[in-house]
C-alpha cells in the first residue's frame, strides 16, 4: 500500500504519473480524502514552495510538481463535501488586459490553491469590467492581478479605478504581481499588496485574511 509520504514525494519530484497511481490506490482502500490531500498532495507542494523561495527548485520543476498536485487533488476532490474543504477564503486570479503572459500567474494561482483558497483562474487578456464581472459572480477575498509587460501594467491602476467606480473597491483587496511590478508600484496605484513570487503571493494572501 503506497503511503502518504510517497505521494508527498512524487509530487516534489513533478512525477504525475506515479502521483495518480498512488492517490488512485489510496482512494480505493478507503483513506481519507482530506488525509490524501493535507498530508500527502500539500505536504509535498509545501516543501516545493520552500525549495522554489530558497532557489533550490526552478520554474519548470516547480510547474510539474504543481501538475502532479492538481491531478491528485482532481482525483480526491470529487469525494469531499465542499464543507469539508478547510478553505481559508476565495482568490480571483487573471492576467490584465493586453497580456498573454500567464505562466507565473498560473503558478501563483497553484501556490495559493495548495495554501488552502479556493482560486478562481478567470485567464488572460483580462479587461477591468471582466474582472468587476469576475468580482461580482464569485464574491472573493482577494483579487489578483499580473501583468509581465510595462504597457500593460497601467491595466492594474485602470482596473482598481474602475471597481472603485463600481463600489466594488471596497469588496476585495487587490493585490499585483508580474516582472515588471514593484512594491510602490502596487502603492501607487492603491492596491493592498505585492509579491515577488508565487510562495510569497500564498503567504501575502493568508495574511491578507488573518489566516
Ligand atoms: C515566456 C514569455 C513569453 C511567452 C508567454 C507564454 C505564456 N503562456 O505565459 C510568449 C512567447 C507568448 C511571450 C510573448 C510576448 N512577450 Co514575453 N516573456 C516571456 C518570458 C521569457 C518569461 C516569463 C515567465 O513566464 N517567467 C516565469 C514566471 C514563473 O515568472 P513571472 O511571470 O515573473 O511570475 C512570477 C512573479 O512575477 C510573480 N507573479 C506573477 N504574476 C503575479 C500575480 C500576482 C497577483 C502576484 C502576487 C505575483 C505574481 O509570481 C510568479 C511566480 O513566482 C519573459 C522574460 C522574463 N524574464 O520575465 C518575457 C517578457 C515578459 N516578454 C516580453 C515581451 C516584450 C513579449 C512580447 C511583446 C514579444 C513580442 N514582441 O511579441 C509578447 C507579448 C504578448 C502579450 N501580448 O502578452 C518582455 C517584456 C518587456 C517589458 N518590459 O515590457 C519580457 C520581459 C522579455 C524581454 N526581456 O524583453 N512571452
Amino acid at each position: 500500500m503506497p503511503s502518504l509520504k510517497e505521494i508527498a514525494e512524487g509530487v516534489i519530484k513533478g512525477n504525475e504519473k506515479l502521483v495518480k497511481e498512488k492517490v488512485q490506490v489510496l482512494i480505493d482502500e478507503g483513506t481519507e480524502p482530506l488525509e490524501i490531500i493535507n498530508q500527502g498532495l500539500m505536504a509535498g507542494m509545501n516543501v516545493v514552495g520552500e525549495r522554489f523561495k530558497n532557489g533550490d527548485m526552478f520554474v519548470p520543476e516547480v510547474m510539474m510538481a504543481a501538475r502532479a498536485m492538481s491531478t491528485g487533488i482532481g482525483l480526491v476532490k470529487p469525494l469531499i463535501n465542499d464543507s469539508d474543504m478547510l478553505s481559508v477564503g476565495k482568490v480571483v486570479i487573471g492576467t490584465v488586459k493586453g497580456d498573454l503572459h500567464d505562466i507565473g500567474k498560473n503558478l501563483v494561482a497553484m501556490m495559493v490553491e495548495s495554501a488552502g483558497f479556493e482560486v478562481v483562474n478567470v485567464g488572460i487578456d483580462i479587461s477591468s469590467e471582466k474582472f468587476a464581472q469576475a468580482i461580482r459572480e464569485h464574491s472573493p477575498d482577494i483579487l489578483g492581478m499580473s501583468a509581465m509587460l510595462t504597457t500593460t501594467m497601467m491595466q492594474m491602476k485602470e482596473t482598481i479605478e474602475h471597481l472603485k467606480s463600481e463600489g466594488l473597491r471596497d469588496k476585495v483587496k487587490v493585490i499585483i504581481g508580474g516582472a515588471p511590478v514593484t512594491k510602490q508600484f502596487a502603492e501607487e496605484i492603491g492596491a493592498d499588496g505585492y509579491s515577488v513570487d508565487a510562495s510569497a503571493a500564498a503567504e501575502l494572501c493568508k495574511y491578507l485574511v488573518g489566516a
